[in-house]
């Protein structure tokens, strides 16, 4: 091992170097300028000039950010242009991904770093007196989405993008993204997010693409010239306007665009003609109802929102996309006869699924197509991916509600409906059970997952044990008569931002020992495996992970003001606010370290500080409390100056993709402790593997295959599985069973009685004890307590044995390879919509 390693790792910290410059090679052969530092600082310095009339030595901090996102626009631009005539040239499938949220995170360090440009500018911004980092800084992320899934869509992107796939992403463009989360007193307060000012250069407006969407009116079916004529009157009509972000990849030639729609009022002329008569408030009205379809994000996530404006804006999404594909195939091809070859739509979660029904209305009641042939392009068209499998989480709409606002994709749901039924009644001649439960509507209910099931060719879940509990659970009936059609897909993560990007002192340290084909081709990653016993490389993974603690602190402090310890071992559980993810457990194995050290004040022990970040739907009482109780623990702890020299809680607020992109390198343990089988994959505990921190977790989601891939030596498994916890709730769980026979459980539990720096949490206490009306403790914190107490327990001694636990690390680190994005999108790709790669032009 070079001696020069830390300091390699601490200079590519500092400059946060890219896998590979790609700058001087011309995209294409021909058409892109040489990215090269003169071009570079010229092309800066133009747009200072001609945006903003101003030269560098003028100019504002604010100024030059704006400048350079404009210059980046252009590069991705240019290298779009060049993407897309190869694209069209090749005349391959392409792929329409529909999902309701992306949470695509700040996005310059991420293109400079894909373009491989970062080095340059970080160079003559320098020279110029300022620094990257604060131009970084000054990036607001543009929160278009809860979690996980907004999150997964980004990262796919991302992984299409950089293997060269002709993509394109659908969403909405949200005014106001997830809330800004503020924290006083423990309590979650809610605050516009307004993403926009420092976001909104990256937008490419489209007006030349604006279509219409139509909601509610009257249908009427007129038999004329041998078809069924459709008459739609009395209807509102609303205007999508497209704005474009360009998706980059890493060391690629494509360009692909994420498409945003923004609603606006098409009663322009309506409004001023009320104006005029002075019905302002009138006028106002009419134009608020139509903008409102993308003024805000839901911010509930794993629960279904069951409104009429949530409604709408999927219906708002799906049929404004629909148009803009369509458009697109018939510039190319002019008709749709082949449009089933030559596209793939996704759709993420049944959130989109009404592509089903509107795409068989655009077939038949525009292009005449037959129902049978129209159904026959839909069903070879569309795949669906689910993502949960809980009850509370599956959309399901009142019909009439449905059809008062979409009529005609009523009707034709409907008629998919009677047919679907009326194979079902012959298949199973008076099987009620199994027709109601396969059936898309029933008890005056749309069923959304059944509709997604039905109306597409491939239905994946998003991990091993997930796609299985789907076949043998919710989707069981549909299993048993089209087997063929479920798949598994287990996510990946976008592994060179949450690597090379977010800790660059730890890829440094990759590039130095494996070589930097892993930034490529994470497979290589596994080639650290070489170095677990090389104790040079192990120290330096141990100091990386120092300084990235150190990073974090720093952090926290000019953020939140919180002041933590990088010595401490940082434990941390970062994700939504969610009962079945149980951040509660986490809080009563934190109040078990917290009474045991009140009774023994002079008990040794490393000191230990837990981090929380989470944000609770707006509406869910339950998790708001689980926050404060983690707030409140916190504070009682600053208050006993001796307790807290060893153990700390913080929580800082607004949790978000750029908080995460700097805690995850820091964390020496990742939590997840979901109750098996709820969390469908998680996302999350990838990324902390990929960083080289330890997990400790149940067997749930992805964990199952994590825990394959390190081995159970270096993991920390515990907990009840699947098929245990079902056992438990059959036999009928007792919590409080559990509580009085474990002494050390039942302290734990009586403490939320006596509260936390002077607040009760008797209302938890009842939770878990006896239920608040209903079944005590449903995520079963109390049944997995004692086996979690263990695992930490054999954590704090494992983490004394340095050598030990930073080769547990460094094998977290060079077995998640097979979490990269890029792997699931390659299964996606082949397995799925079969869809191949573009043909670089140099390689043709
Ligand atoms: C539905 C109807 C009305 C309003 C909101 C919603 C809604 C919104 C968001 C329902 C669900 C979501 C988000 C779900 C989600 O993020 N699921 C997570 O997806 C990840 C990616 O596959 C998985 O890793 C997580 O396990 C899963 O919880």
């Amino acid at each position: 091992m070079a001696k020069t390693t830390k300091a390699a790792a601490k200079t590519a910290a500092a400059k946060n170097t890219a896998a590979k410059d790609p700058s001087q090679t011309s995209v294409g052969g021909v058409k892109m300028p040489s990215l090269t530092k003169k071009y570079l600082r010229e092309a800066l310095e133009n747009k200072l000039s001609r945006f903003y009339g101003t030269t560098y030595k003028e100019a504002t901090k604010d100024q030059i950010y704006r400048a350079l996102l404009l210059t980046v626009k252009d590069i991705l631009s240019q290298k779009r242009t060049e993407f897309k005539k190869n694209v069209n040239n090749q005349e391959g499938k392409k792929i329409y991904y529909l999902c309701m949220e992306f949470l695509i995170g700040k996005g310059l360090r991420n293109n400079l770093m894909n373009l491989g440009i970062a080095d340059k500018y970080d160079a003559i911004l320098s020279d110029m007196g300022f620094s990257l980092d604060e131009l970084y800084d000054i990036e607001q992320d543009p929160g278009l989405g809860n979690g996980g899934l907004g999150r997964l869509a980004a990262c796919f992107m991302d992984a299409l993008t950089s293997q060269d796939y002709s993509a394109t992403g659908f969403s909405i463009l949200y005014e106001y993204g997830l809330f800004k989360q503020k924290i006083i007193d423990g309590d979650q307060i809610e605050l516009p997010d307004t993403w926009m000012p420092s976001g909104e250069p990256w937008l490419v407006p489209r007006t030349d693409k604006t279509c219409t969407v139509r909601f509610g009116g009257q249908i009427k079916e007129e038999w004329k010239n041998g078809r069924c004529e459709i008459t739609h009157t009395d209807y509102t009509e609303v205007q999508a306007i497209p704005y474009d972000i360009m998706i980059s990849g890493a060391d690629s030639e494509a360009v692909n665009s994420l498409r945003l729609w923004k609603a606006k009022s098409m009663n322009q002329n309506f409004n001023m003609a009320l104006f005029s008569q002075g019905e302002y408030i009138r006028a106002m009205e009419e134009s608020n109802q139509a903008e409102i379809l993308s003024k805000v994000l839901y911010p509930a996530d794993n629960h279904e929102g069951g409104k009429l404006l949530r409604l709408s804006q999927q219906y708002f999404l799906v049929c404004a996309s629909l148009q803009s594909i369509i458009a697109d195939h018939l510039r190319t091809y002019g008709s749709l006869q082949n449009f089933s070859e030559k596209v793939a739509i996704h759709i993420n979660d049944t959130h989109p699924a009404l592509v089903v029904p509107e795409l068989m209305r655009i077939l038949i009641d525009i292009y005449s197509y037959t129902w049978e042939h129209a159904w026959s392009i839909v069903t070879k068209t569309v795949s669906y991916t689910n993502h949960t499998v809980m009850p509370e989480a599956l959309e399901t709409w009142d019909e009439r509600l449905f059809s008062f606002r979409l009529p005609r994709l009523h009707m034709i749901i409907s008629e998919i409906n009677r047919r679907f039924c009326a194979e079902l009644w012959n298949r199973y001649p008076g099987d009620w059970g199994r027709i109601t439960n396969l059936s898309i509507i029933s008890h005056g209910r749309v069923k959304m997952a059944n509709l997604s099931v039905v109306g597409s060719h491939t239905v994946n879940g998003v991990s091993k044990l997930h796609s299985e509990i789907l076949t043998d659970t919710i989707f069981s009936d549909f299993y048993h008569d089209t087997p063929e059609k479920f798949t598994n897909v287990t996510n990946g993560i976008a592994y060179r931002r949450w690597l090379c990007y977010a800790n660059p002192a730890l890829a440094a340290l990759l590039d130095e020992t494996i070589g930097k084909g892993y930034r490529k081709d994470a497979a290589e990653l596994e080639k650290l495996l070489a170095y677990a016993d090389d104790k040079a490389v192990l120290d330096t993974l141990a100091d990386i992970k120092y300084q990235n603690k150190v990073r974090l602190s720093n952090y926290l402090m000019k953020r939140n003001g919180i002041k933590i310890d990088p010595d401490s071992v940082f434990d941390v559980q970062v994700k939504r606010m969610h009962e079945y993810k149980r951040q509660l457990l986490n809080a009563l194995h934190i109040i078990s370290l917290y009474v045991t050290l009140k009774e023994n004040p002079d008990l040794e022990m490393r000191p230990k500080t837990f981090i929380f970040g989470a944000k609770a739907a707006a509406g869910y009482y339950h998790a708001k409390q689980i926050i404060k109780l983690i707030y409140e623990i916190g504070k009682d702890l600053e208050n006993d100056p001796k307790l807290s020299k060893k153990l700390r809680v913080v929580f800082p607020e607004d949790y978000n993709v750029s908080l995460a992109e700097i805690l995850i390198p820091a964390a020496d343990i990742s939590e997840q402790i979901s109750l098996a089988g709820k969390e469908a994959s998680g996302t999350g505990n990838m990324k902390f593997m990929l960083n080289g921190a330890l997990t400790v977790g149940t067997l749930d989601g992805a964990n199952v295959e994590i825990a394959e891939a390190v081995g159970r030596d270096n993991i920390y498994i515990f907990g009840h599985t699947t098929p245990e916890v079902e056992d438990l709730w059959r036999q009928g769980y007792r919590a409080a069973d559990y509580y009085s026979k474990n002494p050390t459980l039942k302290k734990a539990v009586d403490a939320l009685k006596s509260g936390f720096n002077g607040v009760s949490f008797e209302e938890l206490y009842h939770y878990l004890v006896f239920g608040n009306g209903t079944v005590a403790d449903p995520y079963m914190c109390l049944a997995d307590f004692d086996a979690y107490q263990a695992a930490h327990r054999t954590i704090a001694a494992d983490y004394e044995n340095r050598d030990k636990w930073n080769r547990m690390s460094l094998t977290n680190i060079a077995k998640s390879g097979i979490f990269s994005a890029d792997r699931s999108i390659r299964e996606y790709a082949d397995n799925i919509w079969h869809i191949q790669p573009i043909q670089k032009k140099n390689n043709r």
